[in-house]
Parts: structure tokens; sequence; C-alpha cells
């Protein structure tokens, strides 16, 4: 399966939580699928999509929070995985989309084809572990995992292959903070 299938997957899943983006591919492909206010899109800062999801589980524990992550992304902050067992907020999804590579750097090979993203997770403590490789399971495991007790994980294997000429989120990171926390905070009636 390709990435950009995966994204066409779980877009059309979501309502109004929030989802945290890795930075590279991750936030590009979900952007140009479909922008939301509910979207935080990590320009540059690689590794930490995981610690800010985590800070909004925390603190909207009503809702459902969803962090889209890569492996790559995830093998550069592994502590984090620790930090996201311990504290155990129930209402936090930790989707990765594992290519085994950094392909928004060139496609250079990561550990995760010999390290099972989803074991470590599991041995962490996350209440939930799955890995999906086909296309036709991802919609019944994220539903199964939004409607479960976390922390859950989900990790869906696909192919190095987004495409290159898929555009850059053209939100400011000012832009991107004022309209996730607007939407994180609607004002009241
Ligand atoms: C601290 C830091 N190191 C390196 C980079 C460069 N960089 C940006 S995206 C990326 C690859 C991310 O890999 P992964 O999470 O697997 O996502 P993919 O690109 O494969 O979709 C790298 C190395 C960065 N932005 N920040």
């Amino acid at each position: 399966m390709k990435g950009t299938e995966a994204f066409e997957e779980i877009i059309p899943l979501l309502k109004d939580e929030p989802v945290i983006h890795a930075n590279g591919y991750i936030c590009r492909e979900s952007f140009n699928i479909k922008d939301r206010e509910e979207n935080f899109y990590m320009i540059g800062s690689m590794g930490l999509a995981s610690s800010i999801g985590l800070g909004v589980a925390i603190n909207r524990p009503d809702q459902k929070t969803i962090i889209i992550d890569g492996d790559g992304n995830v093998l550069m902050s592994m502590g984090t995985l620790a930090m996201i067992a311990a504290a155990a907020p129930k209402n936090l999804l930790h989707v990765v989309i594992d290519n085994e590579a950094y392909e928004s750097t060139g496609n250079q090979r990561s550990l995760s084809n010999s390290v099972s993203l989803e074991k470590v997770a599991q041995s962490a403590g996350y209440l939930q572990t799955k890995k999906v490789t086909n296309k036709n399971h991802i919609r019944e495991a994220f539903q199964e995992l939004m409607g479960k007790d976390g922390p859950s994980f989900l990790l869906i294997k696909v192919e190095p292959s987004f495409d290159k000429s898929t555009g850059r989120v053209h939100h400011t990171p000012e832009e991107i903070t004022a309209r996730f926390m607007k939407s994180l905070n609607p004002p009241k009636n």
C-alpha cells in the first residue's frame, strides 16, 4: 500500500478531533487531502509531534487526540513512547505511517524494518497496539482503537512511495498554532 492510500482511508474517518502531524510527508499528505483547523502540522522539528500530542491529550481528556507520526520521527524520540505509556492518557491514539525510510529527505533506510515499533510501544505500556499491512483493514483497526481506552498505537506499513510533487503546507507556523489553539478552545457563547 502507498502512504497516500493510508491517509485516504483515515482522513474521512475524522470528525473534530485534534490531529498532530509529524513533519515531512506526513504533514504534506494530510494537508493536501484535507486541511482542517484541528490539524497541527509540525513544520521542521522532527520527533516532536508525539510530545505535543501527549500534552494535548492530557489537557483535553474529554476528547480523543490523534498523533500521525512517521517511523523516522518515532525512532528519533523513542523516549516519548515511554512517556506516553507512563502518563497513560486513555484518549490518545498514536498512528504511525511506517515506510521504513526517511522519505522526506531522500529515502534513506530507517531501522523499522528490523525493529517492530508496535512491539516497542506494547513493551513500553501502550494499552492497545495493532499493525496493519493491508489498506482494507485500516478503517476497522482505526475505528476499533478510537472506541477503546488507550493509549493506543496503530502501525501502518506502507511502501516508500509519496509523490514528490505533493505541495508543502502553506500556512505559517504562527497561523497553524493560532487556529489549532482556537479549535481546541472555541469561544464560549
Ligand atoms: C532534528 C531534525 N533532524 C532531521 C530533520 C530532517 N528531516 C525532515 S523530515 C525527515 C524524515 C522523517 O522521516 P519519517 O518520520 O520516517 O517520515 P517520512 O519522511 O518517511 O514520511 C528528516 C530526516 C529535521 N527536520 N529535524
